[in-house]
């Protein structure tokens, strides 16, 4: 059935959920609170970089399905999809949460639901949500319903995952997890699991732990096969033929809003508790001071003087064929090896505006001169550089990757030493 819907945060969730919802036969308002962003999106313009994002928006926007403002509106659903980052001391910062669920209450009336979709720390639509919610004299779950329904979609993918990917719902009561899970019905065709607000706050949040945890293995994998002559890319690829084995990819770091950020939530229940989880973390925290530091090993081994030395940095985005930098280990490798007084000069042919100081949008200024080039993103665009191209322009043909990006024998057939993290072959380490 045709619902209104208002969704609060036009951002890497809100803004495809929006338009998912408004193709798919509702009638959406998005929000968010900044005025350029709802500019941008009233005029069929992008501030995110989503495949097949342009065209849907455009969709939505022409057949006045979607409209966009700085303000809530009454709707029969409220959906909350604004950011939770975490605060320097790595606990949550809730406050876009509890001033969206703020925003929405003058607007909230009987028989209306109201979804969170952000991810939180277990309890936050217990604790946060709900006591926003109260002011509006309106029962929780007999007048209003209320639920948690995590976005789980990985950036660059959205629009498959929304419509395919499993959704757990965690509604306050039955009721509002059944319509919780009829809305979504509109357009996801994976299966919807019901069950509390809390427990779908704990799973949504586990996911990513799961996986910061099995990267921080592979990163501790990484370390060790470089000590005794192993590639651990390959050691890896045959321990995931084990049909009950799969550990992840070891890098230079894990970025993004998600995995870099949610297991904190857990570990801010109870550091004692939760070791495994903290230690991860700070193991991942500490692979881009690794990356730097077996990048001045090398360039140290073949004799070249770090200082003032230029190296390229490619890859700004916090993974392959994204534009988004939130998180990204690359800028704390930026900033490891400029403490080391390495004269860094960064391409990323995804992020098209200079965002950091040390950014070009040309990949020749990038390595002009450069003694070493290090590959911290798996960009298909770098997967298809052509090293005899680049050979001639670089004082040190050295190059460094740190995601099993290019093709070793290629590269060096052009004359390029290669590294690769986590192989000490050919490596002075
Ligand atoms: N990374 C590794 N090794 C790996 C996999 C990833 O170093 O084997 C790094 C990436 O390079 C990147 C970071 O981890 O820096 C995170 O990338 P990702 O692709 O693992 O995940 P996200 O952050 O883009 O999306 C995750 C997804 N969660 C899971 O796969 C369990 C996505 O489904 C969630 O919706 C999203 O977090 C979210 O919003 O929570």
């Amino acid at each position: 059935m045709k619902k209104s819907i208002c969704i609060v945060g036009l951002g890497y969730i809100g803004l495809p959920t929006a338009v998912m919802f408004a193709n798919h036969g509702h009638q959406v308002h998005g929000v968010d609170v900044n005025e350029s962003v709802v500019d941008h999106i009233r005029n069929k313009r992008l501030h995110i970089e989503e495949n097949g994002l342009q065209e849907r928006l455009d969709q939505a926007i022409d057949s006045k399905a979607f409209t966009v403002s700085t303000t809530p509106v009454k709707a029969d659903v409220f959906i909350i999809a604004v950011p939770s980052p975490i605060k320097e001391d790595k606990t949550a910062n809730l406050e876009y949460i509890r001033s969206a669920s703020k925003a929405i209450a003058p607007f909230v009336e009987k028989g209306n639901l109201v979804i969170l979709e952000s991810t939180v720390p277990p309890r936050t639509v217990q604790d946060v949500v709900i006591p926003e919610l109260i002011p509006t004299g309106l029962e929780i779950g007999t007048d209003i319903f209320v639920s948690h329904s995590p976005e789980r979609v990985i950036p660059g993918r959205v629009f498959e995952e929304l419509v395919s990917n499993d959704r757990i719902i965690g509604g306050v009561n039955e009721e509002s997890a059944r319509m919780t899970s009829d809305l979504y019905r509109s357009f996801v065709k994976g299966q919807m699991h019901e069950t509390d607000d809390t427990t779908a706050e704990l799973v949504k949040v586990m996911e990513n732990t799961y996986r910061d945890v099995n990267i921080a293995l592979a990163n501790e994998l990484a370390k060790l096969s470089a000590t005794i002559g192993v590639n651990v890319w390959e050691a890896i690829r045959l321990a995931n033929f084990h049909p009950r084995v799969n550990i992840h990819q070891p890098g230079p770091g894990v970025g993004g809003h998600c995995i870099a950020v949610d297991p904190w939530f857990l570990v801010e229940l109870n550091p004692e508790i939760a070791k495994i989880i903290n230690l991860s973390r700070n193991t991942n925290d500490g692979m881009p001071a690794y990356t730097v530091d077996m990048l001045c090993k090398i360039l140290e081994a073949k004799g070249i003087d770090t200082y003032d030395a230029k190296v390229a940095v490619l890859g700004l985005a916090f993974k392959g064929n994204i534009d988004d930098m939130r998180e990204s280990p690359s800028l704390n490798i930026i900033e490891e090896a400029q403490k080391k007084s390495l004269n860094v000069i960064a391409y990323d042919p995804h992020i098209k505006t200079n965002n950091i100081e040390v950014q070009t949008q040309s990949l020749e200024e990038a390595l002009t001169g450069a003694v070493a080039a290090v590959i911290l993103t798996n960009h298909d665009d770098f997967k298809q550089l052509d090293p005899e191209k680049l050979a001639g322009i670089m004082q040190h043909k050295i190059i460094i990757d740190t995601k099993q990006a290019i093709d070793r024998e290629k590269w060096q057939a052009a004359g390029f030493e290669v590294y690769v993290l986590g192989d000490s072959k050919n490596s002075p380490l």
